[in-house]
């Protein structure tokens, strides 16, 4: 199989407080479609194939709920979930502070402050009704460990795919880290034993280079 032909699947949550767009970003980027009206989500998931820089990848997103009566099942949903976009309302900065409490409980579930997330200030079409400046946004941010933060409108389908993209990006970082560190364990291991196999053996290099040391001493020749 080549390399591009091979699809990797990441689970992908959309989290963040009741009315924000969770459900509308979701689907802009999944279906192409605008939803004007507000029906609270339970929960809902959706699968998409997309391409990042070359690869195919299924995207397995979980749409999630909002509003308390709901959120039952978010410990679980924060478990088996690789990437999450955290998603606040330009128009309510208690949807902003809400993001703090699930971050928070994200990070102590994972145990872990590398977690691949994103933070969304979404209906950014309703300017005038701005109550998050996007310094303020930017700060929360940057206090998070420097997470991208993105402005969209789902309404105008502006940065949406954008955000799905870059966790997703973050994700496969994070995987090739975790292969890098596995490989150079893996070169460490081998290596400790090959210098263990080598001291063994009688006529080996390390051996013969301890006779060499025990018998005379440094090897230093003054003519
Ligand atoms: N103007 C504007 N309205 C939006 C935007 N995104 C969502 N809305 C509206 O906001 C309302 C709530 O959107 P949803 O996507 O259902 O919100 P949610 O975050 O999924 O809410 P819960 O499922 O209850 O958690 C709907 O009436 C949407 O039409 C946007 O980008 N711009
Ligand atoms: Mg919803």
């Amino acid at each position: 199989m080549s390399r591009s032909t091979q699809q990797r699947e990441y689970h992908i949550v959309v989290l963040g407080s009741g009315g924000v767009g969770k459900s509308c970003l979701t689907a802009q980027f999944v279906q192409n479609v605008w939803i004007e009206r507000y029906d609270p989500t339970i929960e809902d998931s959706y699968r998409k194939l997309i391409e990042v820089d070359g690869r195919q990848v299924i995207m397995e997103i979980l749409d999630t709920a909002g509003t308390e009566q709901f959120t039952a099942m978010r410990e679980l949903y924060m478990k088996s979930g690789q990437g999450f976009l955290l998603v606040f309302s330009i128009t309510s900065l208690s949807s902003l502070h809400e993001l703090t409490d699930l971050r928070d409980q994200l990070l102590n579930l994972k145990d872990s402050t590398h977690v691949p997330l994103v933070l969304v200030g979404n209906k950014s079409d309703l300017e005038d009704d701005r109550a998050v400046s996007r310094a303020r946004a930017f700060a929360t941010s940057q206090a998070w460990g420097n997470v991208p933060y993105y402005e969209t409108s789902a309404r105008r389908r502006q940065n949406v795919t954008e955000v799905f993209v870059d966790v997703c990006r973050q994700i496969m970082e994070g995987e090739r880290e975790g292969a890098r560190v596995r490989a150079a364990e893996a070169y460490d291991r081998g290596y400790r034993r090959r210098r263990r196999g080598e001291e063994g053996e009688e006529g080996s290099t390390w051996a013969r280079r301890r006779r060499r040391q025990r018998r005379g001493g440094t090897r230093c020749s003054i003519l």
